[in-house]
């Protein structure tokens, strides 16, 4: 069988040719023809690897480039951030090693033999726990997206990828307890009104939570899809507060405080606060509101005119994602995109498209109706509200303009 033989069947001929193509980019054009069948392989006239034993499992060596996607120029680590390279990984949940990472004060190293929980303030009875005692409460597992309320700011949305623009969001199956049932364990005074929790880390960072958030999904996370937390995501223990803002999901968590009053913290004052164009501040603005974006075709990559399934996530704090609408004319018409199921409370939402492109230059967009029919706004919508002083909560629609030569780019740029 050869790549012109007209015997095979145009969309056979396509995938013969895509595998061919795949298998030189990997192996060099050389060993391809020899590759692609009917040939043998290299791979396959001699046995593989042995199985991989007392090692840790990494992905093939030719996806060696995906990673992180820290932002250039930066001028310290310890208080930074790296995306998700959202552009290149399907379904809804991100694997450990690319999840997000936001810092304040560097990624501490925690034995969690030492590491304890402090729970005072407003209780009956104060506890110290270890992550022996954590791990003996009821668990539970769940599905949750998480996202850094500045994703990304209001005023330059100049990034180029979709993780440049949006890549401070991911997804994951935590497991932990319900921070009710500690807190029951400790007793609530009637007084008590907010759980104010620190973290170990060198920023020591603190959030105020209300207490109705603490005794509705507020989850104590040890285990994340399936293993334990990662040092970067807070080992061995954090706050998971379904559908809240990033920054109050306290990493390397090691003290939570019942009080009457919030802490005015740092982290609510004069940073997560947003400044509205009256001069005023909105503060404990906690849920993160619906959002999405086409990860594919998206910055950078480039198409020919033709069959593009037109892919990409959406999410909201709110519960679920009820439906996705695509533009592929600049928002002239919109479509109904399909929602890849299962659709979750309060986690990363697959949605497709199939699309022709006729090879004029467009731009396409996505925007999310949550469960509450609260819309994705565009950015001229949201700033005409907001403002540009504002630097966190920015869920307006991501444009991607496509050009003749089928180049993607920022449609904000
Ligand atoms: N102790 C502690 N908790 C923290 C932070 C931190 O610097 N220290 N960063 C916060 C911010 S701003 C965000 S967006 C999320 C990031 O979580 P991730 O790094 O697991 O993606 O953690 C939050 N919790
Ligand atoms: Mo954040």
């Amino acid at each position: 069988m050869s790549d012109n033989d007209t015997t095979i069947p145009a969309r056979r001929r396509f995938l013969v040719q895509s595998a061919a193509a795949a298998v030189g980019a990997v192996a060099g054009t050389a060993h391809a023809e020899e590759a692609a069948p009917p040939g043998i392989p290299d791979w396959m006239r001699a046995p593989g690897a042995d199985v991989g034993s007392q090692t840790y499992g990494t992905p093939s060596r030719f996806e060696a480039g995906l990673t992180r996607n820290v932002p250039k120029g930066l001028k310290q680590y310890t208080s930074a951030s790296s995306r998700s390279p959202l552009q290149d990984l399907d379904g809804i949940l991100t694997p450990n090693g690319l999840f997000y990472e936001r810092h304040h004060g560097g990624i501490p190293d925690i034995d969690p033999a030492k590491h304890r929980l402090l729970i005072h303030g407003l209780v009956e009875r104060p506890l110290i726990l270890t992550m022996e005692d954590i791990r003996r409460f009821p668990s539970e597992s769940h599905i949750y997206f998480l996202e850094c309320s500045g994703n990304p700011g209001f005023e330059a949305i100049k990034g180029k990828t979709a993780s440049d623009l949006v890549g401070l969001v991911s997804c994951a199956e935590w497991t932990g307890v319900r921070l009710a049932t500690v807190l029951r364990e400790a007793g609530l005074r009637p007084e008590a009104q907010w759980v104010v929790a620190e973290g170990a880390d060198a920023a020591a960072l603190t959030r105020s939570i209300p207490l109705a958030k603490c005794l509705d999904d507020a989850l104590l996370v040890y285990s994340q899809n399936g293993e334990r937390l990662r040092p970067q995501q807070g080992y061995p223990l954090r706050v998971l507060l379904p559908g809240f803002e990033g920054n109050m999901n306290v990493k390397w968590l090691r003290r939570l405080n019942v009080s009457a009053e919030p802490a005015y913290s740092r982290e609510e004052t004069s940073k997560y606060t947003d400044l509205m164009p009256d001069g005023t501040a909105r503060q404990f603005t906690f849920v993160m509101e619906a959002k999405s974006i086409i990860t594919r075709p998206s910055g950078t990559q480039r198409i020919t005119a033709g069959f593009h399934e037109i892919t990409g996530i959406a999410w909201t704090g709110r519960g679920r994602i009820r439906g996705v609408q695509v533009t592929t004319d600049g928002g002239k018409t919109w479509q109904e995109a399909m929602l890849q199921e299962p659709v979750l409370n309060r986690a990363l939402t697959r949605f497709r498209l199939s699309w022709t492109w006729d090879g004029t230059p467009t731009t396409i967009a996505s925007r999310a109706i949550d469960e509450t029919g609260y819309v994705q706004p565009s950015f001229e919508d949201l700033t005409a509200v907001r403002g540009l002083k504002s630097f966190y909560h920015n869920n307006a629609v991501v444009p991607w303009r496509i050009a003749a030569d089928g180049e993607v780019a920022n449609g904000y740029a």
